[in-house]
């Protein structure tokens, strides 16, 4: 197979649909990091084969089979079989490190590896970083970036309209969407996580919720050995990997269909959680 071409196919599709997506399904599959988890992927598209799936980024870093996880993502989308987003480690700032350049370029051996890379971080860049889902819900790697120095939450708008060079990506409204978390507190307090990265409390995600008109946030970013957390019963956290370190987690899914929400665990295929949005 083409890797090079499959990955630059799915750049320019990706650059079609912007950075900001309205997704309109009434019932999807949303799966969160795999983090080159290659079996657990597989299961959930056994066990849900015939849906459309949405998935909240971190295909790559940590497992070792993040480019066969990343190709089998990006053939659902450009079968219109799936909506992809983009995670905090779809950027060379997580890769140099995190193992997929590695994965590559030392245990794959793939000839011309910085060249396959090239590509991939070409097509990582053009990568949407949210969706709006029926008008209800956001789904977004890590969640509602602060918009400094008003410490009110940006808006989808003003997601949607960053520009300039995304690789990284630079913008601090598109940064902070695939590196905040929500937290505990009450309004925005500096993440652990580093610089540039806030921790979302409770009154700024209201005020985020009611100004854009949604109800709830479907998100992925934070490891959760149970693959499943509520926050502020609106932010759902969902993790869908066993790669490396996640050997432990029991990974989940979320079903979102007609307005309810239900969690699944992937390995027993039983619903564990229901919510309505
Ligand atoms: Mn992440």
């Amino acid at each position: 197979m083409d890797l090079k071409k499959l990955f630059s196919d799915a750049r320019r599709k990706f650059e079609e649909g912007g950075l900001a997506l309205d997704v309109a399904e009434k019932r999807l599959v949303v799966v969160g990091d795999l983090h080159g988890d290659k079996d657990t992927l597989d299961a959930v598209l056994k066990r849900w084969e015939g849906s459309k799936f949405l998935f909240l980024g971190d295909y790559v870093d940590r497992g070792i089979h993040g480019l066969e996880v990343l190709t089998a993502v990006v053939k659902l989308y450009l079968d219109d079989k799936a909506y992809v987003l983009r995670g905090n480690h779809e950027s060379p700032l997580m890769n140099e490190d995190g193992g997929f350049i590695d994965e590559l370029c030392l245990l794959k051996r793939i000839p011309n590896c910085g060249e396959l890379y090239g590509e991939i971080e070409q097509m990582f860049s053009k990568m949407p970083i949210a969706a709006r889902v029926n008008g209800e819900v956001l789904a977004v790697h890590g969640g509602i970036p602060l918009k400094e120095p008003s410490m009110e939450p940006a808006s989808l708008e003003e997601l949607r309209a960053v520009e300039g060079d995304l690789i990284l990506p630079g913008d601090p409204l598109a940064y902070q969407a695939l590196w905040n978390d929500p937290c505990e507190c009450e309004t925005f307090a500096p993440s652990p996580r580093g610089p540039g990265i806030w921790l979302y409390g409770k009154s700024p995600l209201e005020r985020f919720l009611k100004r854009e008109g949604l109800k709830a946030i479907l998100r992925g970013h934070l490891y959760v050995s149970s693959g499943y957390a509520q926050h502020h019963g609106v932010v759902h956290t969902i993790f869908t990997s066993r790669a490396g370190p996640y050997r432990s987690v029991k990974p989940k899914i979320a079903v979102l269909d007609g307005g309810v929400l239900e969690i699944y665990d992937v390995l027993t295929g039983k619903a564990i959680h229901k919510a309505d949005i």
